[in-house]
């Protein structure tokens, strides 16, 4: 039997995890074709299928809801109109993106590139600076625009890759009388209670029912972390976390990544590294200092990771306590953490859980030295976990773990896309 038709019978996915999965053995496959084919391979993919509990909260995607629940138990509709009532999920759709010219920009256009994301008309925005520059794009080549408020709200989605100042100074313009819904990557509205906070695969229904026309995406440090902590949550209950990361050069954008490149290049030939993004020479280094210091002696981007965990997994008191070091790595973030659980872990259970996630890989065969890796998820839309233990201090109820995830797609690009794709069936 073919990959597909397996798949459109697998009895626990849901269809998001089915065209996630068709999408995972034919990575060229567009979402669209991925779910004509679950469709079409089996009336059974049009049924609103439980899952594993643990394994997501993600049943009610964009393609569930879009796909009409009495499918299931009416009589099987033809080819053609289920192939009908696709073309009317997938409408095409003006992009803007504002900062095309940062890493996180160019990684937004690539990314809804290969998700053969419906796009109608792409909009590049970026400072006078950089306006009038031609950008090859997997739409074609497009000229720079500098940012306009008029043109913005020309589009339906516009994904906002710039500095938590220009957010706080144009969402509220952008997003007036109903305008397009904006995507925005800075922090600037992430901790506002009418803003959802949004990794798609855990709390994508807290921004389907909101009003607002804002939803920010998280900071990378977290969405990487949560993507493990999410399907163990649900298993065994997570009653405090410690995290300690390992962050890339990405973090800081282009400008980390040339200063880490330029200085390791000079270093290897003998000469200074020098130090502008970073506190201190990063090369054959590493930081632990990443955003400002706070009054409490934790960094302002180790808070993120606390704030924002609590309001992604609606834990409002969960205690995590995170610290962040930047090491000499281009563009995936590590992380290590320890939880201690409610209910007393089961390791089958913990593995089962984890690799029927969506977006996440189970990658821990340590007797062949498989484990997560920034040179193993660098690039990769998945994040990495493994290493996974109990934890010796918390014996029965707690466990170690590893996630390894790219900075500029989990952390950035592909969850604002991800949220895109389910904001609009
Ligand atoms: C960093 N988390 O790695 C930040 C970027 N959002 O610096």
């Amino acid at each position: 039997m073919c990959s597909l038709c397996c798949l459109s019978k697998a009895p626990n996915l849901s269809v998001i995890n089915k065209v996630h999965a068709a999408q995972h053995f034919f990575p060229l496959m567009s979402r669209a074709l991925a779910l004509a084919a679950c469709m079409l391979s089996s009336a059974e993919a049009f049924s609103v299928v439980p899952r594993a509990p643990a394994a997501s909260t993600a049943t009610s995607s964009a393609f569930a809801l879009a796909r009409p629940r009495q499918a299931a138990s009416a009589p099987a509709a033809t080819a053609r109109s289920r192939l009908e009532e696709l073309e009317m999920v997938v409408k095409p759709l003006k992009i803007g993106i504002v900062g095309v010219t940062g890493a996180v920009g160019k990684e937004i256009i690539d990314v809804l590139g290969n998700r053969k994301f419906p796009v109608s008309e792409l909009r590049l925005f970026a400072s006078a600076r950089s306006a009038g520059q031609s950008m090859k794009t997997p739409f074609g080549d497009k000229k720079v625009e500098e940012f306009s408020l008029a043109a913005s709200r020309e589009c339906d989605v516009v994904f906002l890759a710039v500095s938590g100042d220009f957010a706080l100074e144009w969402v509220p313009q952008i997003t007036a009388n109903n305008g397009p819904l904006v995507i925005d990557n800075s922090s600037a509205f992430r901790y506002d209670k009418d803003v959802p906070l949004i990794v798609p695969e855990i709390n994508i229904d807290a921004a389907k029912k909101s009003k607002s026309r804002l939803i920010a995406n998280p900071n990378c440090t977290t969405a990487i972390a949560l993507m493990a902590l999410k399907p163990l949550h649900d298993a065994f209950g997570i009653k405090r976390a410690i995290i300690s990361t390992y962050q890339a050069a990405s973090g800081a954008g282009a400008e980390g990544m040339a200063e880490l490149q330029e200085g390791s290049a000079a270093m290897a030939n003998g000469k200074e590294a020098v130090n502008k993004v970073f506190a201190h020479r990063l090369p054959f280094n590493l930081i632990p200092h990443i955003d400002k210091f706070l009054e409490d002696g934790y960094t302002k981007e180790e808070r993120k990771v606390t704030w924002e965990t609590r309001k992604i997994m609606d834990l409002p008191d969960l205690p995590v306590s995170c610290t962040s070091v930047r090491i000499p790595t281009l563009r995936a973030h590590a992380e290590s953490i320890t939880i201690e659980t409610e209910r007393k872990i089961d390791m089958a259970l913990a593995y089962k859980v984890l690799g029927n996630f969506p977006g996440l890989k189970l990658t821990d065969d340590v007797k062949n030295n498989v484990y997560p890796m920034p040179l193993t998820a660098s690039t990769k839309y998945d994040v990495e976990v493994g290493r996974v233990r109990k934890n010796d201090v918390f014996g029965e109820y707690g466990l170690d773990l590893f996630v390894c995830g790219d900075q500029l797609l989990r952390g950035a690009a592909l969850n604002a896309v991800i949220i895109a794709e389910e904001m609009f069936p």
